[in-house]
């Protein structure tokens, strides 16, 4: 009380709320007036901020707190009552005529999309010192995961124009949610790459705030080990995605804008937007409220089940059932083995690679009516048995795949499942992690997803009728990777099958010891027979035909051992390094028709 003349009235009801709330022990060890002064001004700013920042005010927070943490003391489970059971979606093969006619519709439809990317986590399993969205995706080019994503972006953009006729060319939305962890690293890498060719006013990053931790089983707010006037905070999880854009504003600026389609999607997924255009088309022509894309998942594999829950009362609802929590639920259900692969070799539940298509309309409806909070979850580590203490502090969490769970029942649910190949290889490992991934599963390393994007490209380059050649095995920072010709392009040579087909004629062959690299819009592949490396870099009103025999020593991989601090950490986590020892390469820097025959 005597402190009370340092703070506004907001602050001095806060106090009040946390007093009210149990929380007296965040002001017990507080001094006279006069001493600490200005920490406990911060403190209170800070407490004020954390009210603001969750979606019904601190109070809730601690309320759902307490509920959540007797619940999970009292053993409940979260889906008492619901029987899961393998659900249907839309399952596409790559490069059919079916795939063709969504990814076409998606491409109409693009114009009228928005991006949300959410990259606030730091990736601890990863344990990279840097920002996840500025890896490379690829160390053939070196092309960043961000810039990756702005350059498909854009190329949907443009590729929507042309289909569709358009009068102007509409510029596609794009947020990054970060977090303190993320925020001022993304920005810079933003800015001092020019936005990778995006206007900068076309993408906005929304900063999520991290959460209160709690001490105990009665939500007392944690002290921050290293300072007696802040409490201890932790990130709340994806699912702030959804109140962070309710609450800017921005939902309404895109419907006014006209867009239908919001997109979200994780940090290191190289091979996304592959998937992108016909998943867009499903969600279109199923005119599907929400669409999760999704592919074959090995049991126990560490991505979520897409499941179809149904509950005694009648309820029921197709939703993600989280990695750890699938097992114990199948076995508490009828299915006494619990989460093991079926005889095709996967588990029958596909796995959630959390992509979401959400139709805006009902997406601003919905939000509406909740703010943007997503139901939480909690996951202490219990000290022992009795669950009275806590091993060290923990906090309430979301995941913004768990949007759907407030729907009402009359919502468009689907998913897609689309083959792994083509739409998900993401860098969550670590080599030591990855290495020790049971044989057969995917190691979602950087070794792993930089070599599925070679394999994705070879394999789409085959089926468009060229020769490549057949992968050889090669083990790199201990995990066993099929390795392709490196082939890659920039996306706006070709973002479907349809325009990259329509790039390729003729007889060409890539050889396994090839590296190809297109980095311009019109080129086309005729008769080529590339053994070694070639490059190929031309302006966009440049028209290339690249063709004839193209030999020389290439580009080799070397091994490297990520444990030798003198190779830069990018490259130590994938066990490798290109060498480029020779290469054919070329750039149009002019408008005009070139012909390419060596
Ligand atoms: N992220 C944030 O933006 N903020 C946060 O507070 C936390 C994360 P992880 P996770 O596709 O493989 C998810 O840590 O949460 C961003 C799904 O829940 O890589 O273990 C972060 O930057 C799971 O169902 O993944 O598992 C990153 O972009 C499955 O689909 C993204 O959120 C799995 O991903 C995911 O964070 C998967």
């Amino acid at each position: 009380k005597k402190n009370l003349h340092l703070f506004s009235p907001d602050q001095i009801e806060l106090a009040k709320m946390l007093l009210e709330m149990g929380q007296s022990h965040l002001f017990e060890h507080w001094p006279e007036p006069g001493v600490d002064d200005e920490e406990k001004k911060a403190f209170l700013a800070q407490v004020a901020k954390l009210n603001s920042s969750y979606p019904a005010a601190l109070v809730s927070y601690i309320r759902n707190a307490r509920e959540l943490l007797a619940d999970s003391k009292a053993g409940k489970n979260p889906y008492d009552g619901f029987k899961p059971s393998v659900p249907t979606g839309e399952v596409l093969t790559f490069g059919d005529d079916n795939f063709i006619k969504f990814e076409e519709t998606g491409i109409k439809e693009a114009q009228n999309a928005a991006f949300g990317l959410v990259a606030g986590g730091l990736g601890e399993r990863l344990g990279y010192n840097g920002i996840k969205v500025a890896l490379p995706a690829e160390t053939t080019t070196g092309t960043c995961f961000l810039q990756h994503y702005i350059e498909c972006i854009l190329a949907l953009q443009e590729a929507s124009y042309r289909l569709t006729k358009g009068e102007h060319q509409k510029e596609i939305p794009f947020v990054i949610m970060t977090s303190d962890d993320t925020h001022a690293r993304t920005t810079n890498l933003l800015e001092s790459n020019s936005y990778f060719g995006m206007k900068p006013t076309q993408v906005k990053l929304l900063k999520q705030e991290k959460v209160a931790c709690l001490d105990d089983n009665d939500a007392r707010l944690a002290m921050d080990p290293h300072n007696k006037y802040r409490i201890q905070t932790k990130p709340h999880g994806h699912g702030d995605v959804h109140s962070l854009l309710y609450s800017s504003g921005i939902l309404n600026e895109w419907r006014d804008a006209g867009v239908r389609w919001v997109l979200f999607f994780q940090d290191t997924n190289g091979l996304l937007f592959k998937a992108i255009p016909a998943a867009l088309g499903v969600s279109a022509t199923k005119q599907y409220h929400v669409n999760s894309l999704a592919v074959q998942r090995k049991a126990k594999e560490a991505i979520g089940g897409i499941t179809k829950l149904t509950h005694a009362d009648g309820r029921s609802m197709v939703i993600n059932v989280e990695y750890n929590q699938l097992d114990p639920l199948l076995r508490a259900s009828g299915f006494p083995d619990g989460d093991v692969n079926c005889e095709t070799g996967y588990s029958p539940f596909p796995g959630n690679i959390n992509q979401l298509i959400l139709e805006l309309g009902s997406y601003i409806e919905e939000l509406g009516k909740t703010g943007g909070a997503i139901k939480e979850f909690v996951n202490p580590k219990y000290k022992d048995a009795s669950k009275t203490s806590f091993k060290s502090s923990t906090r309430l969490e979301c995941m913004m795949q768990d949007y759907p769970k407030t729907l009402p029942p009359s919502a468009r649910v689907g998913f897609t499942v689309m083959d792994a190949w083509i739409a998900y290889a993401p860098v969550k490992n670590n080599p030591e992690e990855a290495a020790k991934v049971p044989k057969g599963n995917p190691y979602h390393s950087a070794t792993s997803g930089e070599f599925a994007i070679y394999r994705a490209n070879s394999l789409i380059l085959r089926k468009a009728g060229v020769k490549v050649g057949d992968p050889v095995q090669q083990v790199f920072n201990g995990q066993d990777v099929e390795v392709w010709p490196r082939i890659t392009w920039k996306p706006k040579w070709g973002l479907t099958f349809a325009e990259i087909k329509s790039k390729v004629s003729g007889a060409s062959a890539i050889s396994q010891k090839s590296t190809m690299v297109i980095q311009g819009r019109n080129i086309f592949l005729e008769d080529l027979s590339l053994d070694g490396s070639l490059v190929v870099n031309s302006v966009d009103d440049a028209e290339v035909k690249v063709g004839g025999s193209v030999q020389n020593k290439g580009w080799v991989l070397e091994n490297v051992d990520y444990k030798d601090a003198s190779i830069p950490e990018e490259l130590r986590i994938r066990g490798f390094r290109i060498n480029k020892i020779q290469q054919l390469e070329k750039i149009y820097n002019e408008p005009g028709k070139f012909t390419l025959k060596p």
